[in-house]
């Protein structure tokens, strides 16, 4: 492969070297052959450049195997190469693709592929079709650039993409497309199983869930966590970030979004048409959009499918890590936190005892530390936790007897002070997601952890203003 890519570099700079503007317009003969580079998620092969087309070998193998959908919860995935999303392949308009697919002798049902790149009938379907243990070959030309969806075609089919038969194929121009620092390859997919969200075990395919569009995890890259903590996609300040985005669906569209970014290039629906300054893109099931944007201050930016319960509770969550200088310019982070005393407009008065100073007056008493601390539970932290501390499974730890939570006062003060990230173990459970620092006053963090402590079977402290004012000033 490497000595065809070394002959046609130099078969193509005679041609230049000639200036003879006729051969050197002349497409390589289809007899110059090269293996496509095939990657994993979130993985893309390197661009096509300014190579002319060929005929490009694709070889991709069908493996169905189980996967982990999040901690303790498996799932028997249907895989392109293995992975879900499956290998992505990257094309340039006029090659020729010879597409070798072989279904692993293992494997217990036959399968095929539809490329939404191919123009012929299936999109490659019917002459795919292949049984365990057997390789189909067929070929077709490129001709329209642009990003494709490919999917599993075989009967039934919602059930093959349900499973994770998905992936991508790009075709660049014939220039190819504008360079960029970093390119990633995300797609969305909607799963559904037996149990409930995060019931562990082996789960089942659930038929009648999927014909109900009633989803369990709609997830990017075929499972929770795909793209978070140490599996985020990465980038530097000042680099240009272009993302592959897919939607295998099988059912639900993708309101894309990356939160803290806004794309400043767009091709809408994986066509050639821009838009640009896009805050969310939709994504068709079985459709596609290429995002590009420039990354300009640090941070995690979280990719989320912004219809948001889906991102909080059903996995549609991801993240790109971008390390380097911080710009105040563009973000200055929290500057004060002034009072707020509104003027003019109604007639002002000072707000009466009884009417809601509480959160301002120190609680006198136990007593009061409670029934304020339940008012703040109830107001910023339940929405996560849940009204009896007993969390979301795979999702927001429980506070109700929490080991994690009872072990470290100082370390519960900072986490409601300062937020968390990271992986955590509570009851013996992982959990490695996100809480955002609480913006509460020292009374509040004191009476919410104290009502906290004193709930649902907990250790019992008492959290003082003092120990919060001195984890506060530890910072
Ligand atoms: C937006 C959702 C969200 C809100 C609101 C929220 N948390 Fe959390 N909290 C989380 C997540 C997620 C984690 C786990 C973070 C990780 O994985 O690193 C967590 C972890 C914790 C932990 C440590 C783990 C445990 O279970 O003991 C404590 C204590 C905690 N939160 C207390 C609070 C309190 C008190 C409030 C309200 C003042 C609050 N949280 C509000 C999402 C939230
Ligand atoms: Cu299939």
């Amino acid at each position: 492969m490497l000595f065809t890519a070394a002959l046609v570099l130099f078969l193509s700079s005679c041609k230049d070297n000639n200036e003879n503007k006729e051969i050197a317009s002349v497409d390589i003969p289809a007899t110059v052959e090269m293996k496509a580079t095939l990657t994993s998620p979130p993985h893309v092969p390197p661009p096509t450049g300014k190579r002319k087309a060929k005929k490009l070998i694709v070889d991709m193998e069908i493996l169905e195997k189980e996967g982990e959908m999040t901690n303790g919860v498996k799932y028997m995935y249907w895989t392109f190469g293995g992975t879900v999303p499956g290998s992505f392949i990257r094309t340039k308009v006029g090659d020729e693709v010879e597409f070798h697919l072989k279904n692993h002798p293992d494997n217990k049902l036959p399968h095929n592929i539809d490329l939404h790149a191919v123009t012929g009938p299936g999109g490659g379907a019917e002459s795919s079709f292949v049984a365990p243990g057997h390789e189909k070959v067929f070929s077709f030309k490129v001709l329209n650039p642009g990003l494709f969806v490919y999917h599993c075609a075989t009967a039934p089919v919602g059930m093959h993409i349900a499973n994770g038969m998905y992936g991508l194929i790009l075709v660049e121009p014939e220039a190819g497309l504008p360079d960029v620092d970093k390119e990633y390859y995300v797609m969305q997919g909607d799963f559904y199983t037996k149990g409930n969200y995060g019931d562990r075990g082996l789960q089942p395919f659930d038929m009648q869930k999927a014909i109900d569009e009633d989803a369990d995890y709609i997830v990017f890259n075929g499972k929770v966590g795909a793209l978070t903590g140490d599996n985020a996609i990465t980038a530097n300040v000042g680099e240009t970030v272009r993302l592959y985005v897919g939607n295998g669906g099988p059912n639900l569209v993708s309101s894309f979004h990356v939160i803290g970014e806004i794309f400043d290039r767009v091709h809408i629906e994986g066509g050639n048409s821009i838009n640009e300054n896009v805050q969310t893109t939709l994504i068709p099931a079985g459709g596609a959009a290429i995002v590009e944007f420039k990354v300009e201050v640090p941070g995690t930016f979280i990719l989320v499918d912004h219809s948001i319960f889906r991102a909080f509770n059903k996995g549609a969550l991801g993240m790109l890590k971008v390390q380097g200088d911080e710009n105040k310019n563009i973000y200055s982070g929290e500057l004060r936190d002034d009072i707020y005393l509104p003027e003019g407009g109604g007639i002002q008065s000072m707000p009466s005892i009884a009417e809601g100073l509480e959160s301002e007056i120190p609680a006198k008493s136990m007593a009061e530390m409670l029934e304020f601390g339940k008012q703040t539970y109830m107001q910023t932290c339940f929405a996560c936790h849940q009204g009896e501390g007993q969390g979301v499974p795979n999702a927001f730890p429980p506070l109700a007897k929490s080991d994690y939570l009872n072990a470290d006062p100082e370390r519960a003060i900072g986490i409601v002070l300062h937020g968390k990230t990271g992986e955590i173990t509570v009851n013996g459970e992982k959990y490695n997601s996100v809480m955002t620092a609480q913006t509460l006053s020292d009374d509040e963090i004191a009476n919410v952890l104290t009502y906290v402590y004193n709930s649902w079977g907990n250790s019992k402290k008492e959290v003082t203003p003092a120990m919060v004012k001195s984890v506060r000033a530890e910072k």
